[in-house]
């Protein structure tokens, strides 16, 4: 069953519109070789636009100095200029040769790239040389990343700083072979529980004589929510609005609402979109809310598999803090009594356009519409406090 999350803060879908910044995590190496031409393969863990650069090295880090190694190793850079969605896994193909190829967009050797059988890293960042942003690593060489001595060695390095063991880096310590492959274990989930499943060392195919491409996961995420939120609008109905970071087969959403003692109704349906990568906004209004309205979000799988949101809580009264405005009667022809209000009024046609005000000393007024058009028109109450609700009527 899809999992119906709540992201209150930090959601990648937000970051999933900007075109080429990434952050440690947003990409996976999920197959590295030493053997052949040392073939690699890294997927995106976020949706990427416009022009993304990212660089991969076999050079170490060493924490010692807070540079990099001395070794004379090589560099790929992957340039592609376009929109990818998350779960793309991108091969880079002979980058031993000088010569590289990529599955999507380009890629350009410098130095001598070479990912060692007897252990190496290849380490994955944008910016530049001297001031790195580390996205991910991936580390063979048994026995490295804290214990290892950097300097000259071309072979071992240390974990680049912020990056994380088990979550932007895996170390396959103690254990070495050749060559590595994401065997697919895990395929949805959080962006965590993913991330999680590609940095163990025991979700991987790996041998020391075949090279592996490209593992065809075809990683899937959940239908993830980035905010749920309630208002109440200027008609005293409620609006619901939501968005989803990501979603993959969301059938809709079932709005749920109930009052204070009352059990849940379902009072909507919105569909949803069977699978997107980009964010998506929603949105549902309760013409005819309770006074005090719980609603909640019912997320239905195409499978027919379900998870709740969290539940909004929106109390009429608190909001407005007044009585309700009453208009009668509606539809009316040549009078319209307005009670419970006390303030200033105004009347309005359908365009907005104010066409006369009344101040409303005592509770109540009966106003003269007979000279009104047939149609619908609106009445807002600015009351002494400063609150506002209106009412619409229609003139026959
Ligand atoms: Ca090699
Ligand atoms: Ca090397
Ligand atoms: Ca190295």
């Amino acid at each position: 069953m899809l999992r119906f999350l709540i992201i209150f803060c930090l959601v990648f879908g937000f970051r999933s519109a900007l075109a080429s910044t990434l952050s440690a995590g947003d990409i996976a190496i999920i197959t590295m070789n030493a053997d052949g031409a040392d073939d690699f393969v890294f997927i995106l863990l976020a949706d990427i636009s416009g022009t993304t650069e990212i660089h991969f090295t076999d050079n170490g880090w060493d924490s010692g100095t807070s540079n990099w190694g001395t070794a004379s190793e090589g560099t790929v850079t992957w340039t592609f200029t376009g929109a990818l969605s998350l779960g793309t896994e991108v091969s880079i193909n002979n980058p031993q040769t000088g010569t590289a190829t990529a599955s999507h967009g380009s890629a350009v050797v410098s130095g001598s790239f070479n990912i060692s059988g007897g252990g190496d890293q290849l380490i994955a960042y944008q910016g530049t040389v001297a001031s790195p942003t580390f996205l991910y690593a991936f580390n063979h060489r048994a026995n490295c990343w804290s214990p290892c001595s950097v300097g000259t060695s071309s072979l071992n390095s240390n974990l680049p700083p912020g990056l994380t063991e088990g979550v932007s880096a895996l170390s396959t310590d103690p254990t070495h072979e050749d060559n590595w492959q994401y065997n697919c274990a895990v395929i949805t989930g959080t962006r965590s529980e993913l991330l999680a499943a590609i940095a163990n060392v025991n979700n991987y195919n790996r041998n020391s004589s075949s090279t592996y491409g490209a593992p065809g996961c075809n990683i899937l995420l959940p239908v993830e929510l980035s905010y749920f939120e309630a208002s109440q609008q200027i008609d005293n109905t409620i609006k619901l609005d939501w968005r989803t970071a990501s979603e993959i087969n969301n059938m809709g959403f079932e709005i749920e609402r109930r009052a204070n003692d009352s059990d849940w109704q379902k009072i909507g349906f919105v569909r949803g979109s069977d699978q997107n990568f980009e964010p998506q906004d929603y949105s549902f209004i309760d013409f005819e809310p309770f006074a005090e309205n719980y609603y909640r979000l019912k997320q239905i799988d195409e499978d027919g598999s379900f998870e709740y949101s969290k539940i909004l809580h929106i109390d009429i009264a608190s909001h407005i803090g007044q009585k309700e405005m009453i208009i009668y009667p509606n539809p009316a022809k040549d009078e319209l009594t307005i009670a419970q209000a006390k303030g200033l009024i105004r009347l309005y046609n359908l365009l907005g356009e104010p066409l006369k005000q009344y101040t409303i000393q005592e509770s109540s007024i009966i106003i003269d519409i007979s000279h009104l058009e047939t149609g619908t028109y609106y009445l807002e109450l600015i009351h002494e406090n400063g609150k506002r609700n209106t009412r619409h009527f229609f003139k026959y």
